[in-house]
């Protein structure tokens, strides 16, 4: 499960990459690889581990972690092939979401392709290429349907579907707003399009440091975000990418400081990496003991078989039940036989649905 850091040139994508990864692997102590320069894996941040791992005296604590591409600036006329456009575009079609940085600060030291601060014309630049791409595609699978829909009728079907979502686009919206109709075969046809405009994104307003205190409530530039945000049910999330990059450099106290000077109690971006998560369709399990504290990554939605097929395919293979307590229980009475005799411990099957949170012991026989 990967994440794009999009946006224009110059708008601090790198910046904002380079604190994500860095603060990743500092905070949580993950040995972060890079893969590639451009991708970073970013631990998430679960103040759940550090409670449960103390109680446990754990010797390792692991968190979920997600990855972030940093993908390079897009400019108008990407989609035609401007600025190695089409590459970059490629890039973003291998993510599963978006994060798209839009400048908010005023710095006259930082050039702006086109010139001056105006979020709102920016985010539209960048979204008619998503769309213009997006348009490409279409249009090409709706030659070979055509095509094939001469002889098999039964694709009428999807050509309709197509010519519809085409007309969507072409009205400047994005796929992502599209309802799709409730029918097996058009929601499979639609997300093996596999549309830019589709992919769940977060805005993220890069303002200077004084708008930090206030979510960006000040600045005009953030509102301009939020009200088109708003228009297609996105969330927006305000940093600083320089002071993140700044707070990514400090140890654990250091940075509890600075925060609370800044009148902050958690960094924009621990904020934007769980939101990313979430944007994702994924939770965390927990699992808990002397050897390991660990969060466990499964979508929303996940049984507990293959739920604990993350840990080993033998978990799955084998499953019987599992005991389930959620974390907040646990921690209130210490233990795991405790918790049991409140009763808060459930004995759960196969088709138990994982929460976020839950700890989970899992029986297995194979
Ligand atoms: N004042 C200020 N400058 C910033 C901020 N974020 C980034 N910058 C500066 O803006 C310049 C561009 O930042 P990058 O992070 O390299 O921008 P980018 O979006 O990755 O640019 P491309 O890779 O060229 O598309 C750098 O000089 C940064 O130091 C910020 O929050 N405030
Ligand atoms: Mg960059």
């Amino acid at each position: 499960m990967k994440l794009g850091i999009v946006g224009l040139p110059n708008v601090g994508k790198s910046t904002l990459f380079n604190s994500l990864t860095k603060a990743g692997a500092e905070s949580a102590n993950y040995p972060f690889c890079t893969i590639d320069p451009n991708v970073g894996i970013v631990a998430v941040p679960d103040e759940r581990l550090k409670l449960l791992g103390d109680m446990y005296q754990s010797k390792k604590v692991t968190p979920a972690v997600i990855e972030f591409v940093d993908i390079a600036g897009l400019v108008k006329g990407a989609s035609k092939g401007e600025g190695l456009g089409n590459q970059f575009l490629a890039n973003i079609r291998e993510v599963d979401a978006i994060v798209h940085v839009v400048r908010c600060f005023e710095d006259s030291n930082i050039v702006h392709v086109d010139g001056s601060i105006n979020p709102a014309r920016d985010i539209e630049t960048i979204n008619f290429e998503l769309i213009f791409s997006d348009i490409e595609i279409l249009d090409r699978r709706i030659a070979k349907v055509a095509k094939q829909a001469r002889m098999d009728k039964t694709l009428a079907k999807e050509l309709e579907l197509l010519e519809d979502v085409k007309a969507h686009l072409e009205s400047g919206k994005m796929a992502r707003t599209y309802e799709v109709p409730e029918d097996e075969d058009k929601e499979a046809w639609f997300a093996s399009y596999n549309l830019l405009t589709a992919k769940p994104t977060i805005y993220a307003a890069n303002v200077a440091e004084e708008d930090l205190a206030n979510d960006g409530a000040d600045n005009a530039n953030v509102a301009a975000v939020r009200e088109l945000a708003a228009a297609e049910n996105s969330e927006v999330f305000v940093i600083c990418a320089q002071i993140e990059q700044e707070i990514a450099e400090l140890n654990e106290d250091e940075k509890a400081m600075f925060l609370e000077d800044l009148g902050l109690k958690e960094s924009g971006l621990e904020k934007l990496i769980k939101a990313s998560y979430s944007l994702l369709g994924l939770i965390s399990y927990l699992t808990a003991g002397e050897d390991e504290t660990r969060a466990w990554t499964i979508k929303k939605g996940t049984k507990a078989p293959q739920a604990a097929g993350k840990i080993h395919s033998d978990f799955e293979r084998g499953f019987i039940k599992a005991e389930v307590v959620n974390y907040k229980d646990l921690l209130e009475y210490k233990s795991l036989s405790a918790a049991k005799e409140k009763g808060l411990v459930g004995t759960e099957g196969k088709e138990y649905v994982v929460k976020d949170g839950d700890v989970m012991l899992f029986r297995f026989n194979v």
